[in-house]
């Protein structure tokens, strides 16, 4: 069946095309990966204008790509969401289906790396020509391995003047080892790149002024000054690579022969599929050696019939050829336009539009509606969505990571996003747009999972907590844009507590005559310190000096009082006070008379008491790369925590566990991120409270008291 598109009244015939259904061995699902800046929505940009999906080349400098096209990543210059690029393409061997998802390389937005890649079948992974291999290369390589997906590499920008393709290659190969493969290497003189070799086809282009592919000689052995980087040595090493992928390959490549060029397909493409070959291509300015990347992603990549199968939450694998609908919600967007888009992976069966389905994790019915496919934000409708195909429903319910099916309880495994760590407290710019905000910021929420909204318990503040300032800064401008709701983020307050370090014994008396009824309660109580977070009362009364019945007034008092304490106003915890006297009146006493008898006793008996304020201290565990424990420790040092332990957590990893003063934290999450390069990761705890130091107290008392 074919999908249908809309279509729009004087759109460029480049804008729409017609897309025909593919079976899952001609679709390739591939996220395109990598460190911020790395190139890789400028590639995607490439790639589309040289397959002439569009019909102009998009710059991110003048904000006009396809897949960047949120305003908010117009205004930063980056992508900051997962995104959908879905094209057809006339391959070698067939026409395929494309999907290439544009992934954001900023650390604070990496919810789309992980939706992305999850999603996908490859991950390419862009590093650039100039800066070369960074925390974010390694982040993305990672994740790919985890999840079990086929790897390669492009090193972008191999045109710019300072970049240098050879020096990245080597430290691709020192970092990543003997599996990187170069397949496309560019030919470079006096610092500039003169044309593309494609090892595969043992043939070299040059590229003419509208980006087409011109054929030229065979460079000779200096592509390069580097020994190891001679065309010789390269074809050597390509070919060994391949030989190491069959063992027929390997008798052939022992034998002395040569592989034809279908024997390197056939290697380089099972070699990725079995993760044991990371080819690497590159890709120039404006999409120069698109062609070829294009030619790859048909050759070499593993199509969704070759891919890993899903794993599923019992255990159990989703494969292609299954048969039954099971399809993976990746992503979710609240657009205030269209409404809810929920961005589907379809692992096996055929997803239809205007069909009734159950969401095996919300344990619903879901009725899915129209489906589209997207290039950037364009929606194409479709049909369906065959296995391994991906495609968006929108207005449905379910959310990221659940899993639809056609009735059976299937749940494929969900996404492990990071936790959030970077908190702000939440608070209306203006009164009385509190629903707005409480309605957009659980929209936005369902969207990013890497996002969450609650309140403290402790300090009953809304918090908004994310991945760092950026995170934040662009989720209330999205508030703002999307929902029309304006906030302020404000430093989450402390949650201190106060408490008694003395055993005192006072006397609380009330006492009002005015006019006909008086009022008259009259108390003795002990205050001592305890372990407990609630008011521990007991009496001790003799001879009815306080009725029972005024006993409960006299606890009530208390507990209301405890709600501030006598230094700055915060709860007060480890209180235990016992009524051991007191005086009544037969006609002017009552509960409430003896409640503020209560309260009078237990300001002046507090202040006696040795007062104190305590701060929360929380669990921290923090893994950095073994190099920067050293400072990390510093760092923790500074903030007065104690340090409990330190673990080695494998792969070059420490685990540092610490007890930390909750108020020393907040800017914890960025500095951590500078110190580790953006590889570290930490959980804190709320774990007890303990003696704020008595040089704190001063600067605290100050604080509540402004607030
Ligand atoms: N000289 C040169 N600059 C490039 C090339 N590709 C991208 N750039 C520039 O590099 C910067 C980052 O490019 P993007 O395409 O946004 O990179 P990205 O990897 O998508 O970035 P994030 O989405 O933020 O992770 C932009 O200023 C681009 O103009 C290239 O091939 N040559
Ligand atoms: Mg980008």
């Amino acid at each position: 069946m074919n999908y249908k598109f809309r279509r729009e009244t004087g759109a460029k015939t480049s804008d729409y095309y017609r897309m025909k259904t593919y079976k899952a061995e001609n679709i390739r699902n591939i996220a395109l990966c990598g460190h911020a800046g790395s190139g890789k929505t400028s590639l995607i940009e490439g790639v589309l204008y040289r397959a002439k999906i569009s019909d102009r080349l998009g710059r991110i400098s003048d904000g006009n790509t396809i897949t960047d096209y949120d305003p908010e990543e117009i205004k930063r210059k980056a992508s900051l969401g997962c995104k959908l690029a879905s094209f057809e393409f006339k391959g070698q061997k067939s026409d395929i289906k494309i999907n290439l998802i544009d992934t954001p390389g900023l650390l604070d937005f990496t919810g789309g790396l992980y939706e992305g890649v999850s999603a996908a079948d490859t991950v390419m992974i862009a590093v650039s020509g100039k800066s070369g291999v960074k925390v974010g290369t390694q982040k993305a390589y990672d994740l790919a391995e985890t999840l079990g997906k086929a790897k390669i590499f492009v090193i972008t920008k191999v045109d710019d003047p300072e970049a240098n393709y050879y020096n990245v290659l080597t430290d691709l190969k020192t970092k990543f080892g003997p599996t990187v493969c170069p397949v496309i290497v560019p030919v470079i003189k006096d610092r500039q790149v003169i044309s593309y070799i494609n090892l595969i086809e043992k043939k070299c282009y040059t590229y003419s002024d509208n980006g087409d592919p011109v054929e030229c000689p065979m460079p000779t052995n200096d592509i390069n000054d580097k020994v190891e980087y001679r065309l010789e040595g390269l074809q050597a090493a390509f070919a060994e690579a391949v030989a190491e992928t069959d063992e027929e390959l390997m008798d052939k490549f022992f034998g002395g022969e040569e592989f034809t060029q279908d024997e390197l397909v056939r290697g380089l493409h099972a070699g990725m599929e079995k993760g044991i070959i990371t080819p690497v291509i590159c890709n120039g300015t404006g999409g120069t050696a698109a062609d070829m990347i294009l030619k790859e992603i048909e050759l070499l990549m593993p199509s969704p019939a070759e891919a890993k199968p899903f794993g599923t939450v019992d255990g159990g694998e989703v494969k292609n050829t299954d048969g039954k609908l099971r399809a993976f919600i990746y992503r979710t967007v609240a657009d205030p336009f269209v409404g809810k888009m929920s961005f589907i992976r379809v692992a096996s069966g055929t997803l239809k539009s205007n069909t009734e389905y159950f969401n095996a994790s919300s344990e619903q019915n879901e009725k899915i509606g129209k489906l589209y496919t997207l290039i950037g934000k364009k929606q194409i409708e479709m049909d369906e969505a065959p296995a391994g195909d991906i495609c968006v429903a929108v207005k449905i319910n379910g959310n990221t990571s659940d899993t639809i099916t056609d009735g059976e309880n299937v749940k494929i495994l969900p996404i492990e996003f990071p936790k959030p760590t970077y908190k702000m407290a939440v608070s209306a710019k203006n009164q009385g747009d509190e629903a707005k905000i409480g309605t957009g910021l659980q929209r936005l929420a369902e969207e990013d999972k890497t996002l969450e909204i609650y309140t403290d318990p402790l300090t009953h503040e809304t918090i908004i907590a994310g991945l760092g300032e950026q995170h934040l800064e662009s989720a209330i401008s999205k508030l703002k844009s999307k929902f029309g709701a304006e906030v302020i983020l404000t430093e989450p307050k402390i949650a201190y507590r106060e408490t008694i370090r003395k055993k005192v014994r006072v006397q609380g008396r009330h006492k009002k005559q005015s006019g006909g009824h008086g009022q008259f309660g009259d108390v003795v109580i002990e205050f001592e310190p305890c372990v407990s977070d609630e008011l521990v009362f007991e009496e001790k009364v003799f001879g009815g000096a306080v009725p029972k019945n005024y006993f409960p007034a006299v606890e009530k008092g208390l507990q209301e009082s405890m709600k501030k304490g006598v230094l700055a106003g915060c709860p007060v915890v480890g209180l235990k006070a016992i009524l051991v006297d007191g005086s009544y009146h037969p006609v002017d006493s009552s509960e409430l008379a003896f409640k503020i008898a209560a309260g009078v006793a237990y300001k002046e008996g507090l202040k006696q008491a040795d007062p104190t304020i305590l701060e929360p201290i929380g669990k921290l565990v923090v893994t950095v790369p073994d190099e920067n424990t050293g400072e990390i420790m510093g760092d923790l040092n500074k903030r007065r925590a104690r340090v409990i332990g330190m673990n080695p957590a494998g792969k070059g990893m420490t685990a540092i566990e610490a007890e930390v003063p909750m108020r020393e934290m907040h800017s914890f999450t960025m500095q951590l991120r500078q110190v580790a390069r953006g590889n570290g990761d930490f959980t804190l705890e709320h774990l007890r409270y303990e003696q704020l130091p008595a040089a704190l107290v001063p600067n605290v008392i100050l604080a509540m008291q402004s607030e």
